[in-house]
């Protein structure tokens, strides 16, 4: 049964949306030599703000913002530049309405998420790794760690501010200064954080954002000035990276794309299982690296399993991002949702059987209905590719070997779910599967202390935690 729920729209009055953005370039926001772009909000299509294309020339003039930065900033002691890190981390805490509204604008994603996920998550973020800033020492990675120097950070739209956090948090508490270029469809709240930094009087150069397309994307990491590549995106440009940066002295980490297994066994609480893949897969629109895009059933509870399995996603509300109620939000843009329809139309061409959930799309905006492929064969591009759309690809399996080699059988490594009350066959599961994360009896859980990073093409490095320290610090020196 699904209940008539009452408007409950967020007021977007809480933030002011500029007409025009420009670079953070030395603490001071300064036009851009390229020209600009538009950005919308994705759930209406309306134009929401002129933005900076970024340069070659304005790289440059943000990387020798961020080195000359470079020399106080990694010679102040930890426990200073935790200071600062803490203060950004409370701000982002006052100013979490104003950052939730402008992510859902820009992104396209439920209010409810960005309220209740990435906003907390991104200031646990700030918190965590400035308690690491005066305590290097003891990370576990020799007795003297130091900062590589300038880093240059790519990150995707997908989680926006999210991915932001992941990247400056770890490179400033290790003592290194950023140049960071956010997606060219999410660039609102990358700017709305420089805000932060001068609010924190965060020196000027430790953090620079220089907005654009790929192109100013390519000109960052190729910049002979930086010492460090940090890129989370998809698993082609990552390969593009790796070539561009090869033979450089640069420190390399790739975040790239996934296709992961959620595993349902039989003896697994059904309704928790349900929750699971649904969040699994239809969270954040499906547009997240680790989603469960494949499940994979045991065939003994197959019939009954897909029969809840449609019921509960008949009832998730896809509308407007900005009301509370809703579960579903946009599409990031339409270049994403040719992406999705593309593959989906492979999928029936493939021979798999599609449902699509009964939901009214709205006229505008860009919007695809929860989708789930059944009868889907492991040759099946749905199966193999990264839709990073709301669509589920579904296999059975009969036994647990059975399980692993089919939860293997992807270029991809990034994670993987397991649902099943038994403890043992958690941990022979888990230990058979080549993936960097493993969820067990739960999916989708993030947290700062814990590093997360892939196999084979889903990239290397690891981000979070401890290990999210590694990737920024001279290990041994
Ligand atoms: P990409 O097209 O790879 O874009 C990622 C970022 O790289 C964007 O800022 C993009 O700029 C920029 N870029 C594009 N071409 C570039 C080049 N030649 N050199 C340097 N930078 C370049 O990915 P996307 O479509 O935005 O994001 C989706 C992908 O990210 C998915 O595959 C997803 O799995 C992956 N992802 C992975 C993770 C982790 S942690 N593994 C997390 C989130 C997302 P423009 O925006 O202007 O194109």
């Amino acid at each position: 049964m699904t209940f008539e729920y009452a408007d409950a729209p967020e007021s977007t009055s809480v933030v002011t949306v500029k007409s025009n953005y420009r670079h953070f370039i030395n603490g001071e926001f300064s036009a851009g030599t390229a020209g600009e772009f538009a950005t919308i909000n994705p759930a209406t299509e309306e134009h929401l703000a002129h933005v900076a294309q970024g340069s070659t020339q304005d790289v440059d003039r943000a990387v020798s913002a961020a080195r000359e930065a470079f020399t106080k900033w990694s010679a102040m002691s930890g426990s200073e530049r935790g200071k600062y890190l803490f203060r950004i981390a409370r701000i982002i805490q006052e100013r979490s309405r104003e950052l939730a509204v402008l992510e859902t604008l820009n992104n396209g994603k439920p209010i409810r998420e960005t309220r209740d996920v990435d906003i907390p998550l991104v200031a646990a973020h700030f918190f965590h790794y400035a308690g690491w800033a005066d305590k290097l020492e003891y990370a576990g990675m020799g007795p003297n760690p130091a900062p590589l120097g300038v880093a240059g950070q790519v990150i995707p739209w997908n989680f926006p501010l999210l991915m932001l956090s992941w990247k400056i948090a770890p490179a400033l508490a290790a003592g290194n200064t950023v140049v960071l270029k956010p997606a060219e469809t999410t660039p609102l709240t990358a700017l709305l954080f420089a805000e932060i930094c001068q609010q924190a009087d965060l020196p000027p150069g430790v953090v620079n954002i220089v907005t654009g397309d790929g192109s100013t994307g390519k000109a960052l990491i190729e910049h002979s000035g930086i010492d460090k590549v940090a890129f989370t995106g998809s698993t082609e440009v990552g390969r593009q990276i790796a070539q561009a940066v090869a033979g450089t002295h640069k420190k390399v980490t790739l975040e790239l794309g996934g296709k992961a297994a959620n595993i349902v066994f039989d003896d697994a609480p059904v309704d928790q299982a349900i929750e699971g893949v649904v969040n699994g897969i239809f969270f954040n629109q499906g547009h997240v690296c680790c989603a469960g895009s494949r499940l994979l059933v045991q065939e003994s509870m197959y019939d009954n399993f897909m029969e809840l399995l449609y019921a509960r996603v008949n009832t998730l509300r896809l509308g407007n991002p900005l009301d509370k109620n809703t579960d579903i939000g946009a599409i990031n843009s339409a270049a994403q949702l040719a992406k999705i329809k593309e593959l989906s139309i492979a999928g029936d061409e493939d021979g798999a059987t599609r449902w699509t959930a009964t939901c009214e799309l709205p006229a505008k905006g860009f919007w695809f209905a929860p989708t789930i492929f059944t009868e889907v064969s492991q040759s099946h591009r749905i199966a193999r590719e990264e839709i990073f759309g709301p669509v589920l690809s579904v296999m059975t399996f009969r036994t647990p070997d059975e399980a692993i080699e089919k939860a293997n059988n992807s270029p991809f490594g990034l994670s993987a779910g397991i649902w099943t009350e038994k403890g043992s066959r958690i941990l022979q599961v888990a230990s058979s599967l080549r993936a960097g994360v493993v969820w067990a009896n739960t999916f989708n859980k993030f947290d700062p202390t814990s590093p997360f990073g892939g196999y084979k093409e889903s990239g290397y490095g690891r981000e979070g935690g401890r290990h999210g320290l590694e990737p920024y610090l001279k290990v041994g020196a």
